[in-house]
């Protein structure tokens, strides 16, 4: 376990965390605090984030960076809290962490959907983006839908507790087909060796994947047919009603103001996407 470092103003130290250990016992630091005031007097907030560039990203060296990070450090520094931790935590185990106050919230591109909107609060939204298919260069098995997967028999590759796993399953992909990887780069490799025959990811994902791959038998279909737009929020437990409104209010003077545009459009995510939704929509309802 990494001890803790000081906080750089650009970076952040990553608290590398075992998926659904508690921060607290690990770095023996406080209790995280649940409110505003006592973020800032902590003078950081614990954010859960995942590994999977651009939304999330972790370098060896601990350093972490992506499009949702480098959002909520902005956004958190004009409420004055000025510094970030991040553990990396799988999207499965995201919610109950943050329920459990592992983490004051979640700054991951979690994706807003009814289910979720049960069980925490988002911020309005900020990360928006389709679903896509890594699959062989000349999509061989002619997958275009969740449908097509299941009913071809294809084995797919998705990330814990994620979107695609959900989507595979509702679409009736058998179980013993579902692939759950433990991250983006793993699920290409199983693709590559032929392990599985579809890797499911948001289009900024794979796109990413590809490039690093530089593998020109590898190719992306999208998007994804019959599957929506999604787009992220910041996920807080239900009792930090205070801090998700005092975080929407940051966020919506940076969008305002074109910082929130200048933070997420170089990772490739349209701000304009982001700013004609609304949580209340995503939601199906009040949140
Ligand atoms: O929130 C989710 O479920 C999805 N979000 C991202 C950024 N990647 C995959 C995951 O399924």
């Amino acid at each position: 376990m990494k001890p803790m470092k000081p906080m750089k103003p650009m970076k952040y130290v990553i608290a590398a965390v075992a998926l659904g250990v508690g921060l607290a016992g690990l770095t023996g630091m406080p209790a995280v605090a649940a409110d505003l005031d006592q973020l800032k007097e902590q003078g950081f907030a614990r954010i859960a984030i995942a590994n999977e560039p651009p939304w999330t990203m972790v370098t060896t060296g601990g350093e972490v960076s992506g499009a949702a990070p480098d959002l909520a450090r902005a956004v958190l520094n004009k409420m004055g809290i000025k510094e970030i931790v991040a553990s990396v935590s799988e999207y499965g185990a995201m919610i109950p962490g943050v329920q459990a106050r592992r983490f004051d919230m979640v700054a991951a591109g979690l994706f807003i959907k009814p289910e979720r909107c049960e069980a925490v609060l988002f911020s309005q939204p900020d990360l928006c983006d389709a679903e896509s298919f890594m699959i062989k260069a000349g999509n061989p098995l002619n997958l275009k839908s969740f449908a097509d997967v299941a009913s071809s028999g294809a084995k797919i590759g998705v990330v814990g507790g994620g979107t695609e796993e959900k989507l595979a399953i509702e679409a009736g992909v058998d179980r013993a087909n579902i692939v759950v990887v433990p991250d983006p780069q793993s699920g290409a490799k199983l693709l590559q060796d032929g392990r599985i025959d579809v890797y499911a990811l948001p289009v900024l994902s794979i796109s990413d994947l590809l490039k690093k791959a530089e593998d020109p038998g590898l190719a992306m279909f999208a998007p994804v047919e019959n599957t929506p737009i999604f787009c992220a929020g910041v996920a807080f437990r239900k009792q930090d009603g205070a801090l998700r409104d005092a975080y929407d209010v940051a966020l919506a003077e940076m969008k305002a103001s074109g910082e929130f545009a200048a933070i997420v459009e170089p990772y490739g995510y349209s701000a304009d996407a982001a700013m004609q939704q609304t949580r209340e929509n995503l939601c199906g309802g009040a949140n």
